[in-house]
């Protein structure tokens, strides 16, 4: 094999490592039809959805492709949202709770649309907490995030969600490698990272009908950090591969000590020879301790448990788990072709970009072709398992997605382009640049069997004289292309919101036709849910006072509430009685420290309210719902503490 520089030295790769290069011919690349490409005339529908990632900001958020309309800025997962109370009201706060307490923020990173024999099911969209590990489901016909799962033994969870090609499994790869089990609450010198810290695969089951997830199983791993995952799928399905990076096992300035190998490893694993020794018994239960969070539809509330323990499984005992594919160098992405033959990897430091093959990875298996070992899990020789490399294809490779048709695209953050090329041919085919600094890609179905190959979107960071200024901090921008041709074309730009990362984007066909457009009064089993406005009351309970409030275009029972007193803790439990699609109502009341309720049709939803002086104080609907919206609104009096101010309401009925 010819040698080759791997590489790239010197200040000029450090420099554009740092801030990303500016393409050329910046300002418009633009052809003539392409406005008519991306328009979606008035009253028309889009023809993707697309799920993406908002970053640091924990949210997600929903978007028509090919117009970039945004449909849902915010679609609450892993941070608080006061706009509807996610967080705020009594019955979402369990959602974020976790071992460490109630967490209100996270950095979501990477979308997967649950999938059924490799292709979109689109059912549910599972979404990453990096920093508080955790794995959220987010309900598709609801857009509720319905489950929140925390990953214990993990740091920084990065290498997820990644799932199986029937939803068996959603997978959370450690970032970080930490001290775990028993050692996770052990007093543990930094410096002993190798002797203790250990990198945590976790394979969380989804339950086939209802989405339920559990931990299933953990892979304990060399204390690598663990970037990204993909798994097999068609004739790899069974596998699943992450890339790692600081197989140095360096703890302290990463930035060069993690870099000084030539390659680091993509680690195939075998799952379902772990699910073999799983039902051979093999595994061990170990102490972890985490939270799992599950939305009830009937009962419009979450519960949060907290668990005890976990099932381990150690591939340095268990063979045939794990095995190394090296990788050059410090690879981001690793991503699997629609047909699950073909592996590529990217190494962000890497000056070519290497594709393995499936079959020859079986292959030098059955033949141990090995070049050597980490902890006694062998490590496959990268010639024998090398499909071959793309040559020269550009600075800094990160992502590559697919488009059903042979082709695969890979992002350049360094080089700020998209570089298409063969997968069979390894020949570089077309490249076109992205303002500026790219960092995912996304084709609809790309992560699949079966990608819908006519867009391609490039999320980039630094967006930096895309759009009018904001101040210091600027819109990330997504930029929209057409690759149906041999040649890509850029369509058009649109900022996202918050940063995005990964996003995934399905048929529009999929999910619209099977929205909640309201819930059902009859099934609503909340424990203080006013299903009629005969239900409509306050009572008091020591010095907690509940009101079970109804609302309904336009106004809320009661709407005038005497006898509370300064040091009570009164809980509004409103019930929206509405049965339509579209009518939510809103709930704030004034001095509330919390945040708003935004009930939709059918449900109860819960604000606690702590009424620390005495006065008069407003509360009104906050949703514009009727003609007469601005009358819906009402007071609540409070009293000094230890007054005899009768308990008193109106509903409209009893007066
Ligand atoms: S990352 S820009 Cu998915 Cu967090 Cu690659
Ligand atoms: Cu109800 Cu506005």
């Amino acid at each position: 094999m010819k040698t080759r520089l791997w590489l790239l030295a010197g200040a000029t790769l450090a420099m554009a490592l740092a801030t990303g290069c500016k393409p050329k011919g910046a300002q418009s690349a633009l052809s003539g039809d392409a406005a008519s490409k991306v328009y979606v005339a008035p009253g028309q529908h889009d023809e993707f959805y697309n799920i993406v990632s908002g970053g640091f900001n924990g949210q997600m958020s929903v978007v028509g492709l090919p117009s970039g309309r945004v449909f849902k800025a915010i679609l609450p997962v892993f941070s608080v949202h006061p706009e509807n109370g996610w967080g705020f009201s009594e019955e979402t706060k369990p959602m974020l709770n976790t071992s460490h307490g109630f967490v209100p923020w996270d950095d979501l990173h990477h979308i997967a649309i649950s999938t059924t024999n490799a292709e979109h099911d689109a059912r549910w969209a599972f979404g990453n907490a990096n920093n508080t590990p955790r794995i959220a489901r987010v309900d598709l016909t609801t857009f509720k995030t319905v489950e929140i799962i925390e990953i214990p033994n993990s740091g920084g969870n990065h290498s997820s969600p990644f799932i199986t090609e029937n939803t068996e499994y959603v997978v959370a790869g450690t970032r970080f490698s930490v001290p775990t089990g028993d050692d996770a609450s052990r007093d543990v010198p930094i410096d002993t990272y190798k002797e203790n810290f250990k990198g945590t695969i976790s394979f969380i089951s989804v339950d086939k009908d209802h989405g339920d997830m559990e931990i299933a199983f953990q892979l304990e791993a060399p204390p690598f950090n663990f970037d990204l995952a993909r798994a097999g799928k068609k004739k790899s399905h069974g596998w699943f591969f992450f890339s790692t990076y600081n197989t140095e096992m360096a703890h302290t300035l990463l930035e060069v000590n993690a870099s000084q190998k030539d390659k680091d490893f993509i680690m195939a694993v075998n799952w379902k020879k772990a699910e073999e020794y799983i039902k051979q018994g093999k595994g061990k239960k170990v102490k972890a301790k985490y939270a799992h969070n599950k939305w009830d539809e009937d009962t419009h509330m979450a519960t949060s448990v907290i668990k005890e323990e976990v099932l381990s499984l150690d591939p340095r005992e268990l063979k045939d788990i794990i095995y190394f594919i090296p990788c050059p160098k410090s690879p981001h992405g690793t991503d699997t072709d629609p047909t699950g033959e073909y592996i590529v990897g990217s190494g962000k430091l890497a000056a070519i970009i290497p594709v393995f093959s499936f079959t020859k990875m079986l292959q030098a298996i059955e033949n141990q072709d090995f070049e050597g070992s980490v902890d006694g899990m062998p490590v496959l020789r990268y010639e024998s398992v090398l499909h071959g490399e793309v040559e020269k294809p550009g600075l800094g490779p990160l992502h590559t997605e697919f488009d059903g048709r042979g082709n695969a695209y890979t992002s350049f953050f360094v080089s700020s382009e998209v570089v298409k090329w063969n997968i069979e041919t390894l020949q570089v085919l077309d490249r076109v640049p992205t303002f500026y600094s790219v960092g995912h890609l996304m084709i609809p179905g790309g992560p699949t069997g079966k990608p819908h190959g006519k867009y391609l979107v490039a999320y980039n960071k630094i967006s930096k004289d895309r759009y009018l200024p904001t101040g210091p901090e600027l819109a990330h921008t997504a930029q929209l292309y057409d690759i149906s041709g041999d040649k890509m074309q850029l369509l058009l730009d649109f900022p996202t919101v918050g940063e995005p990362h990964y996003a995934e984007a399905f048929p529009a066909s999929l999910i619209k036709d099977k929205q909640v457009k309201f819930f059902p009064l009859e099934k609503n089993k909340h424990p203080r849910a006013a299903k009629g406005i005969n239900d409509a009351r306050v009572e008091r309970d020591g010095n907690k006072v509940h009101i079970y409030m109804t609302t309904i275009r336009s106004n809320f029972r009661p709407d005038n509430i005497e006898g509370i007193r300064v040091g009570d803790e009164v809980y509004f439990h409103v019930t929206n009685l509405e049965q339509d699609w579209d009518v939510p109502h809103g709930f704030a009341v004034k001095g509330a420290n919390t945040a708003e309720l935004l009930v939709m049709p059918g449900e109860t939803a819960t604000l606690r309210w702590d009424p620390d002086r005495v006065g008069v104080f407003p509360f009104y609907c906050t949703d514009f719902c009727s003609a007469l919206h601005q009358e819906m609104q009402g007071y609540i009096r409070v009293s000094p503490a230890g007054s005899n101010v009768p308990l008193k309401y109106s509903t409209g009925l009893t007066e």
